[in-house]
């Protein structure tokens, strides 16, 4: 068998060619503006697919990826799977810095951008050794950009590259509490398992109908969303950006919808969604953030529909899951419902044993979909797995005597704000480094459309001035915006505890209101 993922896709694809897979909506009124067949996407996979094969590419090697939102990514992403070579996407944020930690970490062969940005990415690519550079912008717009170009003259037949579970099909950079971005592997069987098991506990069919609002360079939009429509040979209504209001016009023609909390509390922002507007609906999914209890109430409130929330990783894929089905339980708000169908999930106390029904500890999995581990960073990798070889997630939570899991906080010091996680070690370094700084610590606060805004405190050294506004703006030249603190404070020290170490929890408590009164 060809454990290539793109095999178990091509084989889900409808016998009817001619099919509609895509429908691209104008983001802001939901208008669809194109439409793209299941041939299409067949031959244009293959076209790609046969053009990364002419660049006689070395087995393994990296396609690292920065373009804007299209349906043309997609195809990319799927046409690197084919072809049997390693999927790097990079967040359409990250600056200059930080795309030259990503392509010197992972070396890849080929590196593909925006046409609006090759003028400064390309020289960080050539200088880390990248041999092919190509741009890829959405065929909507004028320019579609060399790859597309280049592919149009291969043939829109390709054999799927042959694969085995274990081969490496994706590095995701997820930050570390301490140092740089680890590059989480994840091999063909990881992604392909996990997303049959939610094809199949989401009960998906080909009549599905999926609005993809999220963006594709993390695993909700890229993994959960794009592969459940795949596998299940079902339609997307493509989005490349979330508009609520767009978004809202096409769920009468919608069967299942997927957001981080933030679009939830966006669309219920909007006087449109109602009960009418969702009656064609069938499923909500949240994740990669908590999903406050009141978001949870005031969305069944308005539209009658209970959301599913559950929780991953990139590391991991999909880990739990409510359930869907009536028959197995009710969706809980505030749990991340029961370990999915083929996922192990426990909870360790700090001496590694098994907690009880609802003693909090560290939570701790295993599975098909867990990856193997961080690139070319053995010793980071060991260090967080169990010795009996389970990953530790970072997150902390419990089971419940009916066996919903609750996440409580985390061990790990990172912001989750609008679904992009941030990790105050990597923004302290670079505040650090400012003229002036003694000290800095940075900590995340409730955000009423965030989840968790950003916060900076700093230090100042003795006799030094510090301008709020002028730092924040430094850092906006420096590291992708949604990192970029949302206030910063100037003090002359930080609370530290007997040990010497530095009190977040405090600060958290100082700056629990900061934007609550905001928005009130
Ligand atoms: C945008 N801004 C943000 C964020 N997004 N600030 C903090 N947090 C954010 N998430 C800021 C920008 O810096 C900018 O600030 C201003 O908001 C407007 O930017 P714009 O791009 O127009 O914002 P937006 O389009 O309104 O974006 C908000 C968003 C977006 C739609 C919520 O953040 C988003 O798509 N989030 C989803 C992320 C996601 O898919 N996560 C899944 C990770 P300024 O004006 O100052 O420059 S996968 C994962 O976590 C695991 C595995 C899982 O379980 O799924
Ligand atoms: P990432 O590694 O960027 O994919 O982020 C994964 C982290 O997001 C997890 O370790 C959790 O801390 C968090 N997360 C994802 N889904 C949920 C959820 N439903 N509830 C709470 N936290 C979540």
């Amino acid at each position: 068998m060809n454990a290539n993922l793109f095999a178990a896709i091509a084989a889900a694809m409808p016998a009817d060619r001619d099919r509609i897979a895509i429908e691209i909506a104008d983001p802001a009124d939901g208008r669809i503006e194109r439409e793209v067949s299941w041939g299409e996407l067949e031959s244009r996979t293959a076209q790609i697919a046969n053009l990364l094969v002419s660049l006689k590419l070395a087995p393994g090697a990296r396609v690292a990826v920065q373009t804007e939102k299209s349906v043309e990514a997609l195809m990319l992403y799927l046409a690197v799977i084919r072809a049997g070579y390693v999927y790097l996407p990079l967040n359409t944020a990250y600056q200059s810095s930080e795309i030259d930690y990503f392509v010197g970490n992972a070396q890849p062969s080929v590196f593909v951008c925006s046409t609006k940005n090759l003028a400064w990415t390309e020289p960080i690519a050539r200088a880390n050794g990248v041999h092919h550079v190509f741009t890829l912008d959405d065929l909507s717009t004028a320019n579609t950009g060399t790859l597309l170009d280049a592919s149009r003259l291969h043939s829109t037949a390709h054999d799927i590259a042959l694969k085995a579970d274990d081969d490496l099909a994706a590095i995701l950079y997820t930050s570390g509490t301490t140092g740089r971005s680890k590059g989480a592997m994840l091999s063909h069987q990881n992604l392909r398992s996990n997303a049959q098991t939610l094809v199949s506990y989401w009960g998906w069919s080909a009549n599905d109908v999926l609005i993809h609002a999220l963006p594709i360079f993390h695993v909700h939009g890229l993994f959960v969303a794009s592969h459940c429509f795949l596998l299940a040979g079902a339609k997307l209504i493509w989005f490349s950006k979330f508009d609520p209001k767009g978004v809202i016009a096409q769920f009468n023609r919608a069967t299942v919808f997927m957001g981080v909390p933030t679009l939830y509390v966006r669309l219920l922002a909007e006087a449109g969604l109602d009960r009418d507007a969702c009656k064609n609906m069938r499923l909500f999914v949240a994740g990669s953030a908590p999903l406050l209890i009141e978001t949870f109430n005031a969305f069944r409130e308005r539209t009658g529909h209970t959301i599913l929330e559950r929780y991953g990783m990139s590391e991991t894929n999909m880990l739990c899951s409510n359930p869907y089905a009536a028959s197995d339980g009710e969706r809980r708000g505030g749990t991340v419902g029961f370990p999915l169908p083929d996922v192990q999930v426990r909870v360790s106390n700090d001496r590694g044993e098994r907690c009880a029904t609802d003693e909090i500890g560290d939570i701790e999995v295993r599975g098909p979909n867990v990856f193997s581990g961080y690139w070319r960073m053995p010793e980071k990798t060991k260090e967080e797995f169990t010795a009996d070889g389970w990953f530790k997630t970072g997150d902390v939570g419990k089971c419940d005597p009916r066996g919903y899991f609750t996440i409580v906080g985390r061990s790990k010091d990172l912001i989750i704000s609008g679904g992009y996680n941030v990790y105050p070690a990597e923004i302290e370094s670079y505040l650090n480094e400012m003229t002036g700084v003694a000290e800095s610590a940075v900590i995340g606060v409730p955000h009423p459309d965030f989840g968790e805004a950003v916060v900076a405190v700093v230090v100042r050294k003795s006799g030094a001035a510090l301008d709020a506004a002028a730092m924040i703006a430094t850092l906006k030249s420096q590291i992708a915006n949604f990192k970029v603190p949302k206030q910063l404070f100037v003090v002359n020290e930080l609370p530290r505890n007997a040990m010497g170490k530095v009190q977040k929890n405090v600060l958290r408590a100082q700056h629990a209101e900061l934007f609550a009164a905001k928005s009130n």
